[in-house]
């Protein structure tokens, strides 16, 4: 009796030892790992290996992209009638609704410059969908516009979407996101110009804003100046301060 216990005292000793080995190993690992991390460079905003997870991530989401799939729609009656504004980057500047217009830019030397008449000509197409900020509110919203793939097929730019990236930038180029080609194809891109059945509200991105469901609400550009394409992918406003290029839903 006497030896038993002795011996199971010393084996819980043992394994209190090791215990504490492992987990001293555990800590020390972690500070490592903390460090190494720390003390790698930085990529666009963000430490190389979390930036080299995300790229891995976006590989990943772009080759399982299905353009047929279409994000969840809901009934008009179910959009917010008071639209959250979120972000101003852009839109600050005084605007003179008479001299935009939305310049396509077509080639190294040529661009379409649309009014927003012209963009009216072509079919209107509203979505009411559950429009999602990356920061963690999303909110039903009501929009209506011309769907891109309309606007690239009636102006003939076909042959510029086999690139792999679309530029969109403010009048001001003060906001700025780049966007795969895939996506900006899906049927339910929009170049919006209308919320609620109105023309945009300024803080909305008067007078004509990207609505891109498949994608988180830091793409949807407010007050779109202008769209060029590009094989490389064009700059980013959160892009470079550490967020995801693809931020896809
Ligand atoms: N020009 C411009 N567009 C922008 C932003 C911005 O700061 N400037 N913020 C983006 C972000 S983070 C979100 S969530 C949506 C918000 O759109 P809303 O203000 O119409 O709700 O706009 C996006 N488009
Ligand atoms: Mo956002």
């Amino acid at each position: 009796m006497q030896r038993e216990e002795l011996i199971t005292q010393r084996s819980l000793t043992q394994r209190t030892i090791i215990s504490l080995v492992v987990f001293l190993l555990f800590i020390g690992g972690c500070i490592i790992g903390w460090k190494w991390l720390q003390s790698s460079p930085k990529d666009q905003g963000a430490l190389q290996p979390l930036r080299n997870g995300l790229s891995r991530n976006e590989s990943v989401f772009l080759s399982m992209f299905n353009m047929n799939k279409l994000t969840a729609t809901y009934p008009v009656s179910m959009a917010a009638a008071n639209v959250r504004v979120n972000g101003k980057y852009g839109i600050k500047s005084a605007f003179d609704s008479a001299s935009w217009r939305l310049h396509i830019i077509t080639s190294d030397t040529t661009e379409l410059q649309l009014t927003l008449d012209d963009l009216k000509k072509l079919p209107k197409t509203e979505i009411v969908f559950d429009f999602k900020c990356i920061e963690g509110w999303s909110q039903v919203s009501h929009w209506g516009g011309v769907k891109f793939s309309d606007l690239i097929n009636r102006y003939g730019l076909q042959k510029l979407m086999q690139r792999q990236f679309t530029g969109l930038e403010t009048p001001d180029k003060e906001y700025y996101v780049g966007i795969d080609n895939k996506s900006m194809m899906h049927p339910q891109t929009l170049l919006a110009y209308e919320l609620n059945g109105q023309p945009l509200p300024m803080n909305n991105g008067y007078p004509l804003r990207l609505i891109i469901p498949v994608k988180y609400g830091v793409k949807h550009l407010k007050r779109i100046g202008t769209i060029f394409f590009s094989d490389a992918r064009p700059a980013d406003f959160w892009y470079e301060q550490g967020y995801d290029y693809y931020c896809g839903l």
